[in-house]
């Protein structure tokens, strides 16, 4: 098999081409291609300078993820990097697309840069729980401000080519689209203006006082929010800052190798592949994607507006309904609104936006305006009539071959699609709020949704950038029934003598941005409660009920909005426990003859992921998920589960099933129906097996 990296000597330039489709990662092959044609060009009398460049869409993405957690495979990129720069003969690194990693290391091994203006630049390892572990963090800080190589190193961002410019990071910005061409330019001046080697590792790095670091270190650690990666990447700048080069590289990869064999590094691994894994549904295979370039929206509520403008953001061209002509015009205002936060925040360019409201949006009080349209969505009242209405007159109105989609966040599929004639047409696309910012959406397939459909989902959810899991039909699917599983053993938590504020403070210590009732508060209460009265007369009468919060709403006590709700929120002292919600609970514990109990911070946890997981379990046997790994990135995605705990089903495999099973059984002694153990969980523990084995 070829070597993925090629040397051609042009009228004495060297030109070195890697080709390792699809990013051109730094695969075992690639790391050793690439020092043998350094050396053979550094030996070669005759070449007067080295040009490096990727081949295909972008330069190195990085190292080879895939080889991770594989014993390692010589030779190891930080010596090719080192070895790489210290030839005799000047090098170019020719960058275009993204240069991330180790490729941007690999890059800053090369004397000079250049670059095409589209090119983007980072160390993201931070997002794998790792760090630059091939010099980065030693020759970032030789050519950009600490500052800046901070804010790139802890998080692992992504710079353009202008910012890259202006920082020293790359020397020049190519003319036109060919990088090869590029390079070899750039390497006939530097030879013919007798420009030698400028290997980085012989700079002096930039530095800050030890005071001003420390309070850079005590910046990253209050963001970190339990993720240890941000805090090695500190050290290893500062060694930098303080070490000689050699001594730094060897700190830097004590540092790496720490996280390595965190289990934090495992999670976030598994968590970047999953993110990729969830797309590949089997309906891509048997179905056919329809075009969907006119997209309709009937409702332009906080939903409804914000579809609209994540849809208008991927080049859509979008109508939205509403029926009266004040609320259309409102609906309008959010979405230019949202839209001009994008161009704001540099995520639209103006003239796009001018495009979009120019004529790519419009909105309308008449339905027949859909007429055209590839997919309707609609974003209308949580009530099955309101929704079977609307289908009823869409199934009427939209051409043949148009795709009708719900945004019901449980409601059923398959009752929504019997209102119509095309039940193969009918879809669910669950956003989660805000829908322009959240990438999550669940593709809720029915029974009769035909592989065309699903696979039309999945596209559209790349072209809105969104990341699609597929899901089966039940109350809930995936994400909220999972969610409706651990809110109610938290609230038992609560009853057997936990208070609502210990909880949120073991849920944030786990790594969740905020706890269970901080979020109840900021979402509204009185969403749960509807909910809770919509299902009161299904609910199982032996299963344990937690009235605190319908008292709490009964009060008029719905969160945020109305100034109370689990917390007093104050605007000038923030949000305060509430001395009325503690009677409220104990009162309940009183007519429940319970009588509370200390409940640690642990067992908070062991309850909350104990019923997340048999939950998980549920919907994955029942294959209302397809892979464990679904539900991983269904509670990332939506549910601020840290990231560097993977998700619940790839954290219980680290905490160990036969564990989880021994909780559930002890929390089934307060109330047996809730804590009725997943036919999955058991089998898995009766096999040996873990939740991993099911994801291949
Ligand atoms: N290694 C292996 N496979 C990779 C890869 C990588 N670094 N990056 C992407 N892929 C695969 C990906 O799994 C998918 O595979 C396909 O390429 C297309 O990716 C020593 C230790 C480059 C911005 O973290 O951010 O260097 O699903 O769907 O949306 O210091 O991929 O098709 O089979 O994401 O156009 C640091 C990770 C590594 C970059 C392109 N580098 N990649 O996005 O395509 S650690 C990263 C990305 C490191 C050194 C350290 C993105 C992208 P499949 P995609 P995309």
């Amino acid at each position: 098999m070829s070597s993925p990296v090629q040397m051609t000597v042009e009228d004495g330039i060297a030109v070195i081409e890697i080709n390792n489709p699809p990013v051109n990662a730094l695969s075992q092959a690639v790391r050793q291609g690439l020092i043998e044609a350094a050396r053979a060009a550094d030996a070669d009398p005759d070449v007067k300078a080295i040009v490096v460049y990727g081949a295909g869409r972008t330069f190195i993405a990085g190292a080879d993820i895939r080889e991770f957690g594989k014993p390692p495979m010589p030779p190891g990129l930080p010596e090719v990097i080192d070895e790489f720069e210290l030839v005799s003969t000047p090098t170019v690194a020719a960058l275009h697309g993204t240069a991330l990693g180790g490729g941007l290391e690999t890059a800053l091994g090369a004397h000079y840069r250049i670059a095409l203006a589209s090119g983007r630049f980072g160390l993201p390892e931070v997002h794998l729980g790792i760090l630059p572990g091939a010099g980065g963090t030693q020759r970032l800080p030789r050519v950009v401000p600490i500052a800046k190589a901070v804010e790139m190193i802890t998080g692992g961002g992504m710079i353009g080519a202008k910012e890259a410019l202006a920082l020293g990071l790359i020397d020049e910005i190519a003319e036109g689209d060919d990088i090869r061409a590029a390079g070899i330019a750039m390497a006939r001046r530097l030879v013919s203006e007798g420009k030698g080697v400028r290997p980085l590792s012989a700079e002096e790095p930039n530095r800050v006082t030890a005071e001003e670091f420390e309070t850079m270190r005590s910046m990253v650690a209050k963001k970190a929010r339990g993720l240890i990666a941000p805090l090695n990447c500190m050290k290893a700048i500062e060694a930098g800052m303080t070490m000689p080069f050699t001594e730094g590289r060897q700190r830097e990869r004590e540092l790496i190798m720490e996280l390595f064999a965190s289990p934090q590094s495992g999670a976030m691994i598994h968590a970047f592949f999953a993110d990729r894994e969830v797309a590949k549904v089997p309906e891509l295979k048997t179905g056919t994607p329809r075009n969907i370039a006119k997209m309709g929206v009937v409702g332009g509520g906080t939903m409804g507006a914000g579809i609209a403008t994540s849809a208008l953001l991927a080049g859509l061209d979008v109508t939205l309904a509403e029926r009266e002509a004040e609320a259309a015009e409102r609906a309008a205002a959010t979405v230019q609104s949202h839209l001009a936060g994008a161009v704001k925040r540099g995520k639209l360019k103006q003239d796009a936006y001018d495009a979009i409201m120019g004529g790519k949006f419009r909105t309308t009080t008449d339905y027949n305006d859909f007429a055209d349209a590839d997919l309707v969505i609609e974003a209308v009242f949580e009530s099955m009539e309101v929704k079977k209405d609307v289908f009823g007159q869409l199934d009427v109105i939209c051409k043949p071959g148009a795709i009708l989609a719900s945004n019901t966040s449980y409601l059923n599929v398959d009752e929504i699609a019997a209102m119509t004639n095309r039940p193969e047409d009918v879809i669910g696309l669950h956003f989660f709020s805000p829908a322009h910012v959240m990438r999550l959406l669940e593709v809720v397939v029915g029974d009769k949704t035909s592989d065309d459909v699903v696979a039309s989902g999945f596209a559209l959810a790349k072209t809105m950038k969104k990341i699609a899991v597929r899901s089966g039909v039940c109350d809930g699917f995936i994400g909220n029934r999972i969610l409706n599983a651990y809110a109610k053993a938290i609230n038992g938590a609560v009853l057997a003598g936990a208070s609502p504020y210990d909880v949120d403070r073991a849920m944030q210590d786990f790594g969740l941005a905020m706890g269970l009732f901080r979020v109840a508060d900021l979402a509204g209460l009185d969403i749960g409660w509807a909910n809770r009265k919509r299902k009161a007369d299904s609910r199982d009468p032996n299963e344990q009920y937690a009235e605190f919060a319908d008292r709490i709403c009964e009060l008029g006590r719905f969160g945020r909005k109305t100034g109370r709700g689990f917390y007093i929120h104050d605007k000038a002292k923030g949000e305060l426990p509430d001395d009325e919600v503690l009677e409220i609970i104990a009162r309940e514990r009183a007519d429940k003859g319970i009588t509370p109990r200390a409940i640690s911070d642990a067992e908070v946890i062991d309850r909350y992921m104990a019923a997340m997981i048999n939950e998980s379990a549920k919907v994955v046997g029942e294959g209302i998920a397809l892979r464990p790994l679904d539900v991983d990135i269904t509670l990332l995605n939506g549910y601020g589960f840290p990231r560097w705990r993977g998700g619940p089903l790839h954290y219980a495999d680290t905490v160990g099933l036969d564990k989880v099973l021994n909780d559930i059984k002890t929390f089934a002694k307060e109330d047996t129906n809730f804590w009725q153990p997943a036919p999955l969980l058991e089998q898995l523990v009766a096999d040996g097996k873990t939740f991993a084995s099911l994801n291949r």
